[in-house]
């Protein structure tokens, strides 16, 4: 190490590597991530994506000098676009935690960072594909200093993290969660956002032809009109609080009203060896739980005690507490007991909407 660099070049290599893959893994499963056991994920996220803020400016005050316009080659040029983007995504999350808004109708701010994070991956992968460095490399060039500075890196990450936190609290403004989703229209009844994942746009569903079918591995299939959906000799309509997150950053807590799925699957008689049920959108977007969830869940008519309305599922939605809004399937027709998850609903969330 040379005594003018704060860390060899390797290790800041390295490091930047580590960074960005815990960021990109904290970022993916921080999408499905619904209850508080899970917040570490984000923490870890912003921590990662802090201690990139240093490790970048030490990068690029290295290879500056090779970034003159003469000496500008193809694979320089991908380099800066890397770092554009590397730049917009850290820009865009900061923003975004601090309550900047948008105004791209459709998009919100994180999304916009979603898209950024998604792109830095390919770029990044083909940045390295030549300048690979193995680890020896690095402990060679590394010494105790390196490491308590490293050590010194990460606990700045975290400091600055809370001292973000902290100034997100006294600014105020709407409330947080642990997801760092921002609070809109809890208790409103409807009036909170309609938000579709990709491109689920079905026309209004007319209830006199709508049907609820459950089948699968049960002893009876059903199929239920709109105002037979609470099985007889069930214990009636239930309603429950519970908190609408969507990963578009925004949530809203509700009273829901509606069936609970475990009567539905008593009515049906549901096989010994049942273990997932499915959730099925007019539109053929899909989602599963597991059976014990799934008993748990609700089947929603009624939001605050308005009836739903048409953007927010009507005649019928999943409420799953503890779960991102994704999987909160709206305009429900079909229940399925099922002996193994479908993995297609992966691609089927994306896909919906598509003709
Ligand atoms: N059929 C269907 N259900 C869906 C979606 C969708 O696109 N299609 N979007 C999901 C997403 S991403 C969220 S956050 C919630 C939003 O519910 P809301 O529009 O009532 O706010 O619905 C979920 N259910
Ligand atoms: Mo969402």
């Amino acid at each position: 190490m040379s005594r003018r660099e704060i860390l060899p070049a390797a290790a800041v290599d390295w490091g930047i590597l580590v960074a960005v893959l815990a960021a990109l893994a904290t970022g993916l499963v921080g999408l499905v991530v619904g209850s508080p056991s899970g917040a570490w994920v984000f923490v870890l996220h912003g921590v990662a994506g802090l201690a990139l803020v240093p490790l970048l400016v030490l990068k690029l005050a290295r290879v500056a000098p090779r970034l003159r316009p003469g000496r500008l080659t193809a694979g320089r040029a991908v380099s800066v676009f890397l770092v554009v983007v590397a730049v917009a995504t850290l820009g865009t999350g900061v923003a975004w935690v601090h309550g900047a808004t948008v105004p791209l109708s459709f998009w919100r701010l994180l999304n916009v960072h979603i898209l950024f994070g998604l792109l830095l991956a390919p770029l990044a992968a083909w940045h390295l594909r030549s300048r690979w460095r193995s680890p020896s490399e690095v402990a060679r060039a590394s010494d105790r200093r390196t490491a308590l500075r490293y050590g010194g890196l990460l606990v700045a990450g975290a400091v600055t993290w809370r001292l973000q936190s902290a100034a997100n609290a006294v600014l105020g403004g709407p409330g947080r969660r642990f997801t760092g989703s921002r609070e809109d229209g809890s208790d409103a009844g409807n009036a909170f956002p309609v938000t579709s994942w990709v491109a689920d746009d079905p026309d209004p569903v007319d209830a006199d032809d709508w049907t609820l079918s459950v089948r699968g591995v049960v002893d009876r299939s059903l199929e239920l009109g709109y105002g037979g959906i609470v099985p007889e000799g069930s214990p009636g309509p239930t309603t429950e609080r519970a908190t609408l997150d969507c990963t578009s950053g925004w949530y809203a807590v509700h009273d829901w009203r509606g069936v609970r799925v475990g009567d539905l699957l008593d009515a049906a008689g549901a096989g010994e060896d049942a273990a997932w049920v499915q959730f099925r959108s007019v539109t053929g977007y899909r989602w599963s739980l597991p059976m014990e969830e799934a008993r748990d869940a609700l089947l929603a008519t009624h939001v605050d005690e308005e009836r739903l309305s048409h953007g927010h599922g009507y005649p019928l939605r999943l409420i799953a507490p503890g779960r991102r809004g994704f999987q909160w399937v709206k305009w429900v027709e079909s229940v399925e007991v099922r002996r193994s998850r479908e993995l297609g609903e992966w691609v089927a969330i994306f896909v919906s909407g598509f003709d």
